[in-house]
Order: structure tokens, then sequence, then C-alpha cells
């Protein structure tokens, strides 16, 4: 079946027709060769402590390095991709009513490592989220070439749609192989895991991934990227992040400092002095009835 390449300048109608057949698709050549090389250079200091996984699923080769929103000011463009934004909200909003950065992670696969198992990302939620509400849309930047021989991400189109017992037969498995610039997407819903490298360098990518804003993210944004550091990032990716409500009340803040009142449950968006959040209690009668909404 193999994995869709698409040209960069594709519409987003076309895209989410792919991903809604597939579950995943590599848009080729996006970065250009100089943001690359930044993202190596922001990335170096972190990846060179050479930490490696302790479990089958981290890999025991494999380096995962965080906090990118905090620590690569080319990552934070990259979460804000206009296309992959529109594509994330499109492709979430048939449950929920906005979207959050829920995810940030370089995955180094070096040398040697040996076959992460497949899996489905949603598994994060414990299973209890239902199947036929999308969780998640995720994005792997791919900062060096991505080969079968060097831990392409394996991924099995259109398992998606399949029953959950299903297992996949070899031939069924494909390879994220893409040269670096190029982005691939996947849902939270489809078989896929880290491949296997046969060759003698890493496979460098950078996951950032996108969940409705009900849900719990898997990194926790606020802590990975505290108020100190977020307070110089562009409002928009801060939202994005999560210092904002997810809806009219979720997340809510208070400053325990606050004697004044000035903070006391207010949107986080106003810790930087931003008042404007497009959430707003509604009438009594509005919220009773957006209670039940979407079944
Ligand atoms: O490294 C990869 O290609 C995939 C990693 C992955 O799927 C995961 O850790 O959940
Ligand atoms: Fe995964």
């Amino acid at each position: 079946m193999g994995i869709k390449h698409l040209k960069a300048d594709s519409k987003i109608e076309h895209i989410l027709e792919v991903l809604d057949q597939d579950a995943g698709l590599i848009i080729d050549n996006v970065v250009s060769s100089d943001g690359l090389e930044k993202i190596k250079n922001e990335l170096a200091p972190f990846l060179k402590n050479n930490l490696k996984g302790d479990n089958e699923f981290t890999g025991f080769q494999t380096k995962r390095v965080g906090a990118l929103m905090a620590r690569s000011p080319t990552c934070r463009e990259l979460a804000l991709d206009p296309i992959i934004n529109e594509v994330s909200q499109k492709f979430l909003e048939p449950h929920c009513d906005g979207y959050q950065l829920h995810f940030t992670s370089a995955i180094s696969i070096g040398p040697g490592e040996t076959q992460q198992v497949l899996h489905r990302d949603r598994g994060v939620w414990g299973g209890y989220v239902p199947r036929k509400i999308e969780t998640q849309l995720s994005t792997v930047w791919a900062i060096t070439d991505f080969t079968k021989e060097n831990g392409a991400t394996q991924v099995v189109p259109g398992s998606h749609k399949w029953d959950k017992s299903r297992t996949p037969l070899p031939e069924e498995v494909e390879y994220a192989e893409m040269s670096a610039g190029s982005v691939f997407i996947y849902t939270g819903s489809v078989i896929h895991g880290g491949g296997n490298n046969n060759s003698d360098a890493e496979r460098l990518g950078v996951f950032l991934h996108y969940a409705p804003n009900w849900l719990r993210q898997e990194e926790n944004q606020y802590l990975s990227c505290p108020p100190s550091i977020a307070k110089d990032l562009d409002p928009k990716l801060r939202d994005l992040m999560g210092y904002s409500q997810g809806g009219y009340v979720l997340g809510f803040y208070t400053d325990p400092t606050d004697t004044e009142g000035k903070l006391e449950s207010v949107s986080p968006k106003k810790i930087f002095g931003d008042y404007d959040d497009p959430f707003q209690i509604k009438t009594s009668e509005e919220l009773v009835d957006s209670s039940s909404k979407k079944n």
C-alpha cells in the first residue's frame, strides 16, 4: 500500500482525505537546510549527555529530549506551522472546540537499536476514550533522513479502522522513509512504532503532537516550559501549550499570593497581561445545553 507523499502546497482537504483513509502520510521538504542546522545546534547540548531509554518501549539505544518549546526556538516555529495547525484543528474538531500542544520530544534512534513494539499512541489515556473520538494528531519532523535502514518510523496505514484484536502481517507494515526536512503526519489511532537502526548513524526526529483541549497532555507543558520562560514566547504558542482556557472554565487558575482579587479564578493568559480569552462564561441556558451537545 505504501505511505503517500504529498507536496508542501497540498490542499488541507486533500491532507485530511488521506488521513481519513490511511491515518499516515508524508509532506516532503518543508524545512530548509538552514532550519535543520539550527535545530541540530539547539538540541545538541541536550542530546550530548547520551541518556538512553531504560526499557523496551523507550529503547536501550534511543535518546529522548523533551521541553522543546523551552529549549528550541526553531522547534517553536515548527509547532506553529500553519498547515499543521489547520490540519490539527480540522482533524480534531468533531470532538472538541479547541486543541493544544500535547507532546514535544526529539527522538534519536542510535545504531544497533531494535524495533519498538507496534502500538497506538491513544493508549496514553489508558483506553478510556471511545475509539470514535480521535485524540491525537501527530507530527514527526525528519531532522536526519529517515530510511528503512536507520530506523524510520514503522506504520500500518489504514489500521486506525481495524478491530482492536487485529495485528498486522509483516507485509502490512510500511516505513516512513523521507528526506531530512520532511514531516510525517499520523494519528493517535494508527498502529506504528520506531524502526530498528542497522546503520552506523543516528536517526533524529522532532515529534510534536496535538490533542483536544479537554484531555490531559502527555508532556506537562507548564512544568517543562514554566511561566518564567513562557512569558517571552509568542502568545499564540503559549495559548497552544495550554496557557489559555480549554473551554470557558477548563484550566482556570488563581495566583496564590494575590490578596486583591486581581488574578482570582482567571484564564492563565492573564499571567502575561493578556485579557483576550475567546472562551467566555455563557448564559445558564447555553451552559446546560452545551453540557450534552455532542454524543
Ligand atoms: O521513534 C519513532 O519513530 C516512533 C516513536 C513512538 O512511536 C513512540 O515513542 O510512541
Ligand atoms: Fe508512538
